[in-house]
């Protein structure tokens, strides 16, 4: 077993604040946006923000995730197109009016054009399993959790690079594995829609109301 000393940044209490503080102010202007525009990102960009989805904490260190970067047209187009038929039905058919209701204040649809006009898409699996260089399989753990904290991470790191993203969940979304080529071990995490914002586009004011610490929040 190797350990290596903790390279951990001790800074003064003074400065502690500041920075907890700018960070809060930095993460309150993170708005979810539905329109992108066709501007083009540095791929390099986004290598950054995926490696630091990667340095997230992890079941055992097995890091059970992997990124389907995406900003080839034709396969946004398939992703689009596969979407939209399960948004159709979700919206027209499978969706309880209760979960209508609550959707209504975002304008959501079953249109989903920003699948094709934002420069990139990052779908994200999870992997339950993985193959080792020998070809034998091992689980991994909490993959979910894991996956859920990278995307975390990769959200904060994107908008911190100056992006605007959207979390899209369809409902299911087994044809990413199809589409990105991913084999079934890996469960479609969340497709995350990267760029910068449209031009004048608008964002509910309803959604910029954060609960305050005391409802999120107990201390013991
Ligand atoms: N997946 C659908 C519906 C949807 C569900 C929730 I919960 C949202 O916060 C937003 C949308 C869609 O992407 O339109």
């Amino acid at each position: 077993m190797s350990f290596v000393p903790l390279n951990f940044n001790l800074l003064p209490e003074a400065e502690m604040r500041i920075r907890a503080a700018a960070f809060l102010e930095e993460m309150r202007r993170r708005r979810t946006v539905r329109e992108f525009s066709l501007q083009p990102v540095p791929r390099e960009i986004i290598e950054q923000a995926v490696l630091t989805a990667g340095t997230a904490p992890n079941g055992a260190n097995l890091q059970p995730w992997h990124f389907a970067v995406v900003a080839d047209p034709a396969v946004k187009r398939r992703i689009r197109e596969a979407a939209e038929v399960e948004e159709r039905e979700f919206y027209q058919q499978k969706a309880p009016q209760a979960w209508l209701d609550a959707l209504a204040p975002l304008g959501t649809d079953e249109h989903k054009p920003f699948l094709e006009a934002a420069p990139w898409l990052i779908a994200i699996f999870s992997r339950g399993s993985f193959a080792d260089a020998a070809g034998a399989r091992h689980q991994t753990y909490y993959s979910k959790e894991s996956t859920g904290i990278a995307c975390g991470f990769l959200i904060a790191a994107l908008h911190h690079a100056g992006l605007a993203t959207l979390t899209h969940t369809p409902s299911p979304m087994n044809f990413l594995n199809e589409i990105c080529g991913r084999p079934p071990s890996e469960k479609p995490f969340l497709l995350l829609v990267v760029g910068y914002p449209a031009e004048g586009v608008q964002v509910p004011a309803f959604a910029a109301r954060k609960k305050p610490l005391g409802e999120i929040s107990t201390w013991l």
